[in-house]
């Protein structure tokens, strides 16, 4: 009760992002006429385009299926380009088992920004591709890996463009960027096949009684036509910080509304009891619930768009922005 209490007002502290995620507050907003996305003041805009060019660098290694040599280099990579731009880099290497009972060596791939600041904001986003394609509408595929331009490689482009940029213009702020392992490896109602990786952290934090601010998720942040509506799971144990995320984006696929639900990566961080928002692309129009190359072999870079990958960039800079206030 009293950690509800505190988390309401922290939320409630995000407020430089204005009430509403589209109406820039003429203080807190740069004027920039060619941004589809409000810009809070002092930082450069959010680049789409190197993005872009970091998902596509993800998706040259191949399909990154744990236990399968293009995982290894892509880890070996990520860790390389993480240590660029934060302070300190940490691998967390784990075993977990999956929804087969087999077991997996994982690697959570961590960077920290600024280690000793006491407030912290929390971001993740699942590096893994899924093994099997088993969404596809040709049954020969569901064998084969996804890609995972979408599902996996754009929402750590975001958060790996995001460090190079803090890199350049600093924040204060603590934080921490966590790209874990074995999300995408799950089965159908079997709850904890999924997030492995994630699951894996919440039992070994990489920092003893760690407690941040509260988190924020990316997952298939890269859709021409995405659709961020606020996720249920994330509603309901972070409303406030939702609420707040929603305030601070703005653009054409942030859509101010209460979306569906899903058991992804942040359901497991809420569990553990630190609040954690899901930005997420969910569709009503599709029988999945998702994008329509979701677990295909058609999950490539030819779908992802750096106006997206932008928007969901800029929110995240604008979120920071606004704990700095
Ligand atoms: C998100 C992207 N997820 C998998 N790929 C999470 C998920 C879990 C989606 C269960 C559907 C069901
Ligand atoms: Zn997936």
């Amino acid at each position: 009760m009293k950690m509800t209490l505190l988390y309401i007002i922290l939320a409630t502290m995000i407020t430089a992002c204005g009430s509403t995620g589209n109406s820039a507050s003429s203080e807190s907003v740069a004027a920039d006429p060619t941004s589809t996305t409000s810009q809070v003041a002092s930082r450069a805009a959010f680049d789409g385009q190197a993005a872009l060019a970091l998902a596509r660098q993800q998706c040259d290694f191949g399909p990154r299926v744990p236990a399968t040599p293009a995982h290894a280099k892509c880890a070996e990579w990520l860790t390389s380009t993480l240590k660029a731009s934060c302070d300190t880099v940490i691998v967390q290497q784990g075993n977990v088992t999956t929804g087969q009972g087999k077991k997996l060596g994982i690697k959570n791939i961590i960077g920290v920004i600024n280690p000793d600041a006491s407030q912290r904001l929390l971001l993740l986003a699942h590096w893994d591709t899924r093994p099997w394609a088993d969404n596809d509408p040709d049954k020969a595929n569901h064998t084969k890996p996804v890609m995972g331009a979408n599902d996996g490689a754009s929402g750590v482009a975001v958060l790996l463009q995001l460090a190079r940029q803090l890199k350049t213009d600093s924040t204060k702020l603590g934080i921490d960027i966590v790209l874990v392992d074995a999300e995408d490896m799950g089965i159908t109602d079997d709850e904890e096949s999924w997030g492995l990786g994630t699951q894996y952290w919440t039992q070994h934090p990489h920092v003893a009684g760690y407690k941040p601010l509260f988190g924020i998720l990316l997952d298939m942040v890269g859709a021409p036509d995405a659709r961020f509506s606020r996720e249920y799971y994330s509603m309901y144990y972070a409303s406030g910080f939702t609420d707040a995320v929603w305030r601070c984006a703005g653009g054409e696929h942030f859509i101010q509304a209460d979306g569906g639900a899903v058991t992804d990566d942040h359901v497991f961080i809420n569990r553990a009891g630190i609040p954690c928002v899901d930005i997420i692309d969910m569709r009503t129009d599709s029988e999945t619930g998702f994008c329509p190359v979701w677990h295909t072999v058609d999950d490539t870079m030819e779908h992802i768009s750096p106006a997206t990958l932008a928007e969901v960039g800029q929110a995240l800079l604008n979120v920071i922005a606004s704990l700095e206030q």
